[in-house]
């Protein structure tokens, strides 16, 4: 019998798995695919990590822990994991997102200088937004490399004794005088408490037990271009640009990986059960059109790539406990700006499965906002 088992070891399943097994708790950990893989939501090897946050200051204690933790583990694994080549958020002149990302400065002292457009066409040589616009720079946030981040924390997990099962999708949950049985392809397992946090399979999870969640995975794009020297890490910062109608995100080339850039906005519901549409035209157009008016010096378009989202209707996270069962840990709906969280929420899920006190106030991702 399993002290926990989790389903799903993407970014958050594998953290949660080392902080676990650290705790010399018997963890298994289960996924349909072996990660670090291309089925979910950490692939494609970059994603932005900013602190002074636009989705609201509710977020910032959790993103500066997860630097914190981030850190531990390059340290850990010697691994170059977190490269802090500055956040530049960009918007329409008084659009609330900029507005929360000054006031999560305010709020917890965080170093941010606020730009005109004007400053922003003359300090990063290769953007180019108009007077209606207006920026915030955050020198210290940057980009993490998602596959080496989930690798490290399976390799420290698996050498702390977490078990994991790879290509053993789920089949069914149930539970009998106490014990949680997880059934999958290939076997039958017992434990005391479940983690869930299997991204775009968690709606069908927690459907088998009853639990409706709102929750909508969601194709996403993202491609790379060639980048001239003015698009390079050593100058150039990753971003996030939003527009009343659309918001794009992209980072700099990183050792000649290319200029990439990604469609946050929109984006077609799917079935995660079946194979993702590969990125094709359409998408390319979408892409191809933001670099055109923002960024028209970057070179020619290398390659593109699918991903999946699992949107919330607020695009706020879901973590919590189930109200029915407290021995059921929920983390899901990271709509698409999770996984820089990834290292603090493995270990808020493991303190929470655990019963231990939380140093947060969860509130905003509370379970029962869509119950
Ligand atoms: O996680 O910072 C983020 C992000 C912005 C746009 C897409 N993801």
């Amino acid at each position: 019998m399993y002290d926990v088992i989790i389903i799903g070891a993407g970014s958050m399943g594998t953290a949660a798995s080392y902080f676990l097994a650290k705790q010399q708790k018997r963890v298994l950990c289960i996924d349909a695919f072996d990660p670090p893989h291309t089925e979910g939501s950490h692939h494609g090897e970059t994603r932005i990590i900013r602190y002074a946050y636009g989705e609201g200051a509710d977020y910032v204690d959790l993103a500066l822990r997860a630097k914190q933790l981030w850190q531990e583990l390059e340290t850990l694994t010697g691994e170059q994991l977190l490269l802090p080549v500055g956040v530049l958020n960009m918007t329409d002149k008084d659009a609330p997102f900029l507005h929360n990302v000054k006031q999560s400065a305010l709020q917890h002292h965080l170093h941010v200088e606020s730009l005109t457009s004007t400053d922003v066409n003359e300090r990063f040589h290769g953007i180019t937004i108009p007077d209606t616009m207006e920026a915030v720079y955050e020198e210290d946030a940057g980009v993490l490399h998602v596959e080496r981040c989930v690798s490290s924390y399976r390799q420290l997990a698996e050498q702390h004794g977490a078990i994991y099962r790879v290509h053993e999708p789920v089949q069914q949950l149930s539970k009998k005088h106490n014990k949680h049985i997880v059934e999958t392809t290939h076997g039958t397992y017992e434990g005391k408490t479940l983690i869930v946090c299997a991204g775009a399979w968690t709606k069908q999870l927690l459907d088998n037990i009853h639990v409706s969640l709102p929750l909508t995975p969601t194709r996403k794009t993202f491609a790379w271009f060639d980048a001239p020297e003015q698009y390079d890490a050593r100058h150039f910062p990753a971003f996030v640009l939003e527009r009343p109608k659309y918001c794009f995100y992209g980072f700099p080339s990183i050792d000649g990986s290319g200029f990439k850039v990604g469609k946050h906005d929109g984006g077609e519901a799917v079935d995660p059960s079946q194979p993702l549409v590969p990125f094709h035209d359409e998408d390319l157009a979408h892409l191809q059109s933001f670099v055109d008016t923002y960024m028209p010096q970057v070179g020619t378009y290398k390659y593109g790539k699918e991903c999946k989202y699992n949107m919330t209707p607020d695009e706020d996270f879901i973590i919590d406990t189930l109200p029915t069962d407290s021995s059921i840990v929920i983390a899901t709906g990271f709509s698409g700006h999770g996984f820089k969280f990834s290292s603090a929420i493995g270990e808020l899920l493991a303190m929470m499965a655990m019963k231990q006190d939380v140093p947060y106030n969860l509130q905003r991702f509370s379970i029962h906002r869509f119950l």
